[in-house]
């Protein structure tokens, strides 16, 4: 696969100008993962920008996520995690419907096969939509709740993430949402609904209690107690969303913020972002921190020092290095 050779439309949102399709990812069948480049006037790539665009892509169920979306989303972001120059990740869904032309962020688990083992999607016969049939699983992974390892790979990965919310924004859609970094909404699309309760899921981790940081604690418990449709501006103003864009400008919109995120010093952005997760993920988040904290410490001579003395078998020299400054 040529990975220039990019569909003429992914999504309505998707400028294929702007993307080529990242190598190795070319068997994805629930995302598509993409690649922020800059090309000629010929139209060949002259550069790769730092930023990806990874984006549900089940527009029929309004993006909901079965086990194997799950496993495709992980593998893409702990791919951009692993790749260097990358420092902003866009999370997004393709749309609209083929269907029925709505919009859809991510609508959450694919409520047809929650909890259920034994299940896969096949296409139908007559090459129509999926249908689901028993099918052996591994019993390891049957009813794992893998999206929460997802969430967790956001909230560690040391770039920005920015949820792209160009329609539904839905139970566990809505919860990927709350927990990205920044958000950005569709003013004409974007809906935002937490519909856990209604379906007997309940997000009792980031989903809930991170969105209550967010935008206060009675609001986040009638957002999930009450489950009503909420608008974009409805989120900016309960600072849930940092900003509301036209349909025709939101891709420029995310992309202007990567831009202006890659002027940034990458270690002081990733210190941030560990700073800030730091109190609401207590030891695990410290740990994180703390991490990176010990990753520059072994850059310093002082570290080297400690190092060096253990290697050489013989007592290490402090004397150079203050005990304040
Ligand atoms: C998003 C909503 C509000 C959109 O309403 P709208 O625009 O009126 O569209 P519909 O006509 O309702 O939908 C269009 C078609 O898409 C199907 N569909 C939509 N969402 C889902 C979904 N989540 N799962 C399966 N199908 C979905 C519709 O059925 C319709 O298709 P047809 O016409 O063929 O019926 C509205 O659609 C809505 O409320 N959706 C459900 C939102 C929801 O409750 N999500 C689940 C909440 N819980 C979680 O996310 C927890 C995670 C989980 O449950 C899970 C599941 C599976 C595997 C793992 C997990 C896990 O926990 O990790």
């Amino acid at each position: 696969v040529d990975p220039d050779d990019l569909p003429a439309r992914v999504s309505q949102t998707f400028d294929p100008a702007r993307w080529r399709a990242v190598t190795g990812f070319e068997d994805l069948t629930d995302l598509t993962y993409h690649r922020g480049v800059e090309r000629d006037a010929a139209g060949a790539v002259v550069r790769d920008l730092p930023v990806v665009r990874i984006a549900f892509d089940r527009p029929e169920v309004r993006n909901a996520f079965r086990p194997h979306t799950v496993d495709e989303l992980f593998r893409a972001l702990d791919h951009a995690r692993m790749t260097s120059d990358v420092g902003t990740v866009l999370l997004t869904g393709n749309g609209p419907s083929p269907r029925d032309g709505g919009w859809a962020f991510c609508s959450g688990g694919d409520q047809r096969i929650r909890g259920r083992s034994g299940y896969q999607y096949t296409t139908a016969p007559d090459g129509g939509g999926e249908v689901a049939t028993r099918d052996a699983v591994d019993p390891a992974r049957a009813g794992r709740l893998h999206i929460l390892e997802v969430q967790r790979l956001i909230r560690t990965m040391p770039k920005v993430v920015i949820a792209v919310v160009d329609g539904w924004a839905a139970g566990g859609g809505h919860s990927l949402h709350v927990v990205a970094d920044l958000s950005i909404a569709c003013r004409q699309h974007a809906r935002f609904k937490q519909t856990d309760a209604n379906v007997g899921s309940f997000d009792g981790g980031y989903g809930s209690a991170y969105l209550a940081r967010q935008v206060g604690q009675k609001r986040a418990r009638e957002i999930f107690f009450l489950a009503r449709e909420y608008s974009a501006d409805d989120a900016e103003r309960w600072g849930a969303v940092n900003e509301v864009a036209a349909h025709d400008d939101i891709e420029d919109l995310a992309i202007e913020y990567a831009r202006v995120i890659a002027t940034k010093s990458p270690q002081a952005i990733r210190m941030l972002k560990f700073a800030f997760n730091l109190a609401d993920d207590g030891l695990a988040g410290q740990q994180v921190f703390a991490g990176e904290a010990t990753r520059l410490a072994y850059l310093t001579d002082e570290a080297v020092e400690g190092r060096d003395a253990f290697l050489d078998k013989r007592d290490p020299d402090w004397s150079k290095y203050p005990y304040a400054f």
